[in-house]
């Protein structure tokens, strides 16, 4: 089987793309919407699928489940068939105090056609096994199968290698302490924690401060609109805003858009954007923003766009955005041709 590259942008650029492209969703990685999960935890974890093989259809996912991750339950899904490996562990766990000696090794949906220019997600459940160490990843290799190409995510950084200097790297997923999500939930939504804030205040998540987040109404039709606000780092470490998540989009991205020329671009940042500490940094319109993309449904004037955004340190924040009209300066990303 030929293994084909996704399309990179520097190819795009070579070929004398005409102006105003911007990296696709196409371009992007498999990923997890949720990047952690506390160790000792049931997690439900949810491989996000951005494209095909350079054109092809992907018809097979193939998930390889690692040691430390156990009791794997596999989400049937329309349309496609679903089947598990099963193996011996390396050493037997104990779970809910039952001795479990072997499990799944692998998942694999098979017989569906997800086109390469639509988008799916694939869940299976697991326990995250204290054998995974807190605050390091565990990597998930998934291989897409088209009819005569695939693309493997499968490569796992080396120790003190940078993840983001791989091509295809595989899937992870940050293992936390059990008490790091409890305190995050209590901070979101237990009984002496504030709400999620209402949209145009000022929302704290450790050290993170994120001040006024709001986004744009959407013309007819546009799939995708920008996310804008102002993130402070109290702390002395460096924070990075990673990824997050909104209630009216399928997929949700962390970009820049600046000048290269007189030639706009736009594009996703992989590493994710860092906040340094002390800093304050501006998500605008034309520059850094979060992106909604795949939008269910239009954004009007005065809504409120309700959603999540994950902090490498600080962890997955609520917030929420307040819809303004059309109009005004800036850069419209709805004059972007998204
Ligand atoms: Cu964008």
């Amino acid at each position: 089987m030929l293994t084909i590259f996704p399309r990179r942008p520097a190819l795009l650029a070579l070929a004398g793309f005409p102006l105003l492209f911007w990296a696709q969703p196409g371009l992007a990685h498999a990923t997890f919407e949720n990047g952690q999960a506390e160790q000792n935890s049931t997690h439900k974890a949810v491989i996000r699928i951005p494209h095909g093989c350079d054109g092809q259809a992907t018809q097979t996912v193939r998930v390889t489940i690692p040691e430390g991750v156990i009791a794997v339950k596999p989400m049937p899904k329309a349309g496609w068939a679903v089947q598990t490996t099963r193996k011996s562990y390396e050493q037997p766990y104990t779970l809910y105090g039952r001795e479990m000696t072997e499990g799944v090794s692998e998942i694999v949906w098979s017989g569906g056609q997800l086109n390469d220019d639509h988008y799916d997600e694939f869940v299976f459940q697991a326990r995250m096994t204290d054998r995974l160490p807190v605050m390091q990843m565990v990597h998930i290799p998934v291989v897409q199968e088209c009819a005569t190409a695939k693309v493997s995510w499968t490569e796992i950084p080396a120790s003190g290698q940078d993840p983001h200097a791989l091509k295809f790297p595989a899937p992870g997923i940050r293992i936390i302490a059990a008490n790091q999500q409890m305190a995050q939930h209590r901070h979101h939504h237990g009984a002496q924690a504030a709400p999620a804030a209402p949209a145009g205040q000022v929302i704290r998540a450790g050290d993170i401060e994120i001040i006024a987040p709001w986004s744009r109404a959407t013309p007819g039709g546009a799939k995708v609109a920008g996310g804008f606000m102002r993130i402070t780092n109290k702390g002395v470490a460096p924070d990075r805003l990673v990824g997050g998540s909104a209630e009216i989009a399928g997929v949700f991205e962390v970009h820049e858009m600046r000048m290269d020329g007189n030639v706009m671009r736009m594009r996703a940042l992989e590493k994710g954007l860092e906040i340094k500490p002390g800093e304050t940094v501006e998500l605008k319109p034309g520059g850094y923003h979060v992106m909604f993309l795949d939008l269910k449904k239009p954004l009007k004037t005065g809504d409120t766009v309700k959603g999540t955004l994950v902090f490498e340190k600080a962890g997955t924040v609520e917030v929420s955005y307040t819809v303004q009209s059309m109009g005004g300066g800036g850069h419209d990303h709805g004059q972007h041709k998204h």
